[in-house]
């Protein structure tokens, strides 16, 4: 058993155990609710801790549940009281890579104070409309798109692009699935130009096949004292990437008829690979809103758009359908790719339509 599948398995029994024990503690809170009143003595203790606090890193959360490692330790941990009672921008008070400060008694961990974060990988809460943070500290975002199935979404690329920029990380763009790319040739075509554009525009691109094992060390040399969070669709083969790079165990899933993914992971979780590399597999999404997105910010990103910005009629042209855009005419005499320029419509619209 390597030590990741014994983490693994820790794991699994740290979830069993902490349901057993809140089911526990709820019969106990119903038969005497007073004995879970904080006396003054408690909150002495508390204080009495705060001096004593250690540093500790979030490796995964599952609702409550939360798991933490500390000093090469890994501590099951609460979140402290005043730390609920939050209201910032942000939809989750706690991310998976986040560092905190924690105290430690009886071998469990009170998350104490959550630490300043370098980089913040973020979405748009659909609900709640606040930042939901998906991951925290990394250095940079790997977006696997794939091939075929599910098919493959440049926009969707764009977005996380923008996610990495906006949230200071580098984003380096992996396209899984290449076994597939004979399977339907409007696919390989859009694939190939967009592998002409995004070199162009200077982004790193690795195409691999975690099926046949294609071009999978060129995963590895990207990941070699990094922080690394895998993100992207739901389906397009993140957490069997991670299993065939690092001989985990992962789930991984069945892509449905509908071609969209299954959702098969279903909370953040942090894999140590060595003292200085880390890397953090999400679960798939099939939309991706980002947090606080302006038409500005995507002028800004669409650079090679905006360079024809200048020639158009209105000086805050939208290039959608304003008169006499130059952008539109650059798009129809193949100056700017469809590519490009659907993913942006795709953008603009969608903050009209919030704004609207
Ligand atoms: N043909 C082909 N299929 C692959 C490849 N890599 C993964 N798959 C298949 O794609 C499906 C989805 O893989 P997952 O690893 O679960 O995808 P994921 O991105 O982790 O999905 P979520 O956890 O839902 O976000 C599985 O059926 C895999 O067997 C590949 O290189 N080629
Ligand atoms: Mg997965
Ligand atoms: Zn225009």
């Amino acid at each position: 058993m390597s030590n990741f599948d014994k983490y693994l398995d820790d794991e699994e029994n740290f979830f069993k155990k902490t349901k057993e024990i809140k089911h526990t503690k709820k019969l106990l809170q119903k038969n005497d609710r007073s004995k879970f009143k904080k006396t003054d003595l408690d909150k002495k203790k508390t204080k009495i801790l705060k001096n004593n606090l250690e540093k500790a890193k979030i490796f995964s959360i599952f609702g409550e549940n939360i798991l933490v490692k500390s000093n090469n330790i890994k501590f099951e941990a609460l979140l402290r009281g005043n730390l609920k009672k939050d209201i910032s921008k942000n939809s989750n008070i706690l991310a998976v890579g986040d560092n905190v400060l924690i105290s430690i008694e009886n071998n469990k961990a009170s998350i104490e104070e959550v630490l300043p974060r370098k980089s913040i990988l973020s979405r748009e809460d659909t609900k709640t409309k606040k930042q939901k943070i998906i991951a925290a500290n990394i250095d940079q975002v790997l977006i696997i798109g794939s091939l075929y199935n599910p098919q493959f979404k440049p926009h969707l690329i764009d977005r996380y692009i923008i996610a990495a920029i906006k949230g200071n990380m580098d984003a380096i763009i992996i396209i899984n699935k290449i076994d597939l790319l004979e399977k339907d040739l409007k696919e390989k075509e859009k694939y190939l130009d967009f592998l002409n554009i995004y070199t162009d525009l200077g982004y790193k691109i690795i195409p691999v096949s975690s099926k046949r094992k294609n071009n999978l060390s060129k995963i590895i040399e990207v990941m070699q004292n990094k922080v690394s969070v895998f993100s992207g669709q739901s389906g397009t083969g993140k957490s069997s990437i991670l299993n065939k790079l690092f001989n985990l165990k992962l789930k991984t899933g069945k892509t449905s008829k509908l071609m969209k993914g299954t959702h098969v992971t279903t909370r953040s979780t942090l894999i140590e690979l060595n003292e200085n590399s880390y890397c953090i597999d999400t679960p798939g999404i099939k939309s991706f809103s980002i947090f606080d997105l302006t038409i500005n910010d995507i002028k800004e990103y669409f650079f090679d758009i905006e360079l024809y910005a200048k020639k158009c009629k209105f000086f805050n042209c939208n290039h959608i359908d304003e008169p006499e855009c130059n952008v539109k005419k650059a798009v129809k005499n193949n100056k700017i790719s469809c590519i490009r320029y659907e993913s942006y419509i795709n953008l603009v619209n969608e903050i009209k339509e919030k704004n609207e």
